[in-house]
């Protein structure tokens, strides 16, 4: 099926022409038909020589009645245009193919009406060339007369033309059904209609109303008045909605898949307006059936804009969207390429102009890089919400990145750890949360994956990735953190397992955070927040204590070790959590271990290492 709207001037004869080609009555209203005047939008259909079928929306010519108008024109992808014979080209003829252009259809046929009452040759010319100039450009002509049937067989042929011509859109493509009419019917409940074109609705499909987002569940589908349990655009489809009350759906609201579009009040767009020409600050917005206000703020010289909504829109990058000045004397209709749904606040001095710099130079359809390059990060979902296919893999979870700022945010991320373990050496690290603080990253994730090769994140803080070295002071410990630990190594020349007491630490300026940080620095073996031993004495102990009967008290282990209760509990307990040693169930030990290469046995020295920061709360 192709749906294809009708445009034109006033009483040229747009009605009588569907009338004549469908045998339906396009004029729903009483007041219509009294009239002889189109207030709304009609709905026909026919089946063409070829076997496909065309539904009508015919729309009012009368200048009352544009808005309704643009919300039959604005989902379609073709016009029947029409202009009379007798009539020629006349005000509303310009409008409504302004709209058209500024709406970007591009396929169409132009048939002059009312061929029995004049030539159709002025006319003919004159609407061909004004719309060659326009998105429609060549498109065919067809004189016809409902009152002589002339023409209309060529008509039914050259429509058959247009609609094999016609791109098929994608049956995957998101939906978005702009609702034009919306009704209750006893027993089924609210049924709301509209130009599906592209995508496929589908019985029991789950689908949300905007702007409210409200779910609607398809209770029933019907196209063309038959019932049908799927539709693919291009169609005409009436939908029956489980879960939204009668009376709550109205034209420009639309039905759209969840996930798919991005519901916005603002946007950043490209004018399809000559620059000379003033742009005013407030214009209605058309797209679908839906209008809302904008107001239009110009982003420097160019012709991009940013646009304010009142009602957020189920958006894409890439829509075209109608403006439309109802105020102004004359024609002021512009088209406007919807380049970003999600632009970024303007707060800098000079970030307008520098948008509408960037934007300018954007093609009408932006790519996943130019959104990247915009925007720096994107989620995957975020990315696809505004209809922009593609996209590099994602740098960690579901965030994408641009490449270069992604690539200056892994050099930033170094500087910033080193410049932070400069200031403060004593820390255990940047924090993750600090360092994304820091670089302006929306995830935490952002750093552990810009960590990764760059800055080491170990025990959940940063740090750079060379170790600092040990017992040289320098940019990575401070010389009275050198000379305190040189001082405690000396106390312990003598006697390797007399710990210094809290006093002498205190004195040498070793507090807890020090002797962390020392300890990192593999400085000090830090059995306790208050024991610290010479690194490595642990594997000197575990050479001392396989000398005794296994297994062997406390006493007999503090004796070996010719220390006192104060240090030989805490190192029993820690040799313990090393696994050099075990306590039994009768508080005695034994080793764990046995080295065969003797208590320099690389596996001594990092065992307790690893288990020191591991045991370590202060690290946690
Ligand atoms: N003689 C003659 N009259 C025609 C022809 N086509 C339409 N008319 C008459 O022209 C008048 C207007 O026709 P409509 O079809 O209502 O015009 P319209 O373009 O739909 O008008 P709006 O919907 O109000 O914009 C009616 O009186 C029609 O009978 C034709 O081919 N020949
Ligand atoms: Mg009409």
């Amino acid at each position: 099926m192709q749906v294809i709207a009708t445009a034109g001037h006033v009483d040229h004869g747009k009605s009588a022409l569907v009338r004549a080609l469908t045998g339906m009555e396009p004029d729903r209203w009483a007041e219509e038909r009294r009239r002889g005047l189109t207030i709304d939008l009609g709905f026909a259909w026919m089946t063409l020589p070829g076997g496909e079928r065309v539904a009508f929306v015919d729309v009012p010519g009368h200048e009352r009645f544009v808005p309704n108008m643009l919300a039959g024109v604005g989902p379609v992808p073709a016009v029947l245009f029409v202009v009379a014979a007798d009539g020629g080209w006349m005000p509303q003829s310009a409008e409504h193919l302004a709209a058209i252009d500024a709406v970007g259809i591009r396929h169409g046929l132009l048939a002059v009406t009312r061929c029995d009452l004049a030539d159709p040759g002025p006319a003919t010319r004159q609407a061909l060339h004004v719309v060659s100039r326009t998105s429609l450009s060549a498109v065919e002509a067809v004189a016809v007369s409902v009152v002589t049937g002339a023409g209309l067989p060529e008509l039914r042929d050259a429509l058959a033309r247009l609609v094999a011509a016609l791109p098929a859109p994608g049956p995957a493509a998101p939906v978005r059904l702009w609702v034009d009419r919306s009704f209750s019917i006893r027993g089924s409940g609210t049924v709301v209609t509209g130009t599906l074109p592209a995508g496929t609705v589908t019985a029991g499909q789950e689908l949300l109303l905007t702007p409210s987002l409200r779910p609607a569940r398809i209770r029933g589908l019907e196209s063309l008045n038959e019932p049908v349990t799927s539709v693919t655009g291009v169609a005409r489809v009436a939908v029956n909605l489980r879960g939204i009350p009668a009376g709550f759906p109205a034209r420009g609201m639309a039905l759209i898949e969840a996930g798919r579009w991005t519901l916005t009040k603002l946007v950043d767009v490209r004018l399809s307006q000559p620059p000379e020409m003033t742009v005013p600050p407030e214009m209605t917005l058309h797209i679908g059936s839906a209008r809302t206000q904008a107001r239009v703020r110009l982003l420097g010289p160019s012709a991009i804009a940013r646009l304010m909504l009142r009602d957020a829109l189920p958006l894409h990058v890439g829509d075209r969207v109608l403006l439309r000045d109802p105020g102004s004397a004359g024609v002021a209709i512009l088209g406007a390429t919807v380049l970003d749904v999600t632009p970024p606040a303007l707060a800098r001095r000079g970030a307008a102009a520098a948008a509408g710099a960037e934007l300018a130079a954007w093609p009408d359809l932006p790519s996943a890089a130019d959104l990247l390059r915009r925007h720096g990060f994107l989620r995957v979902g975020a990315l696809a919400a505004m209809g922009v296919p593609g996209g590099p893999p994602p740098v960690a979870g579901d965030w994408l990145a641009d490449p270069d700022r992604w690539a200056g945010l892994r050099r930033q991320l170094a500087e910033a750890v080193a410049a932070h373990v400069k200031r403060d050496p004593l820390a255990i690290g940047m924090p993750p949360e600090a360092a994304r603080a820091a670089l302006g990253l929306p995830d935490r994730a952002l750093i552990e994956a810009l960590a990764q090769g760059q800055v080491q994140l170990e025990d959940g803080y940063l740090r750079p990735p060379e170790p600092p070295k040990v017992l040289q002071s320098g940019p990575s410990l401070p010389p009275r953190l050198v000379a305190g630990v040189r001082a405690v190594l000396a106390d312990l020349a003598a006697a390797p397992f007399m710990a210094p007491e809290a006093g002498r630490l205190r004195e040498l300026g070793l507090d807890p955070r020090a002797i962390a940080a020392a300890a990192r620095a593999g400085l000090l073996l830090r059995v306790t927040e208050q024991i610290v031993l010479a690194p490595g004495t642990e594997a000197e102990a575990a050479r001392i204590l396989a000398r005794l009967p296994q297994p062997f008290t406390t006493a007999e282990a503090r004796q070996a070790l010719g220390t006192t209760r104060r240090v030989a509990i805490p190192l029993l307990e820690y040799l313990d959590r090393a696994g050099i040693t075990q306590r039994l169930p009768d508080d005695r030990r034994r080793l764990r271990l046995t080295w065969p290469h003797g208590p320099h046995d690389p596996l001594i020295r990092e065992i307790p290492d690893e288990r020191v920061r591991g045991g370590d709360p202060v690290l946690r």
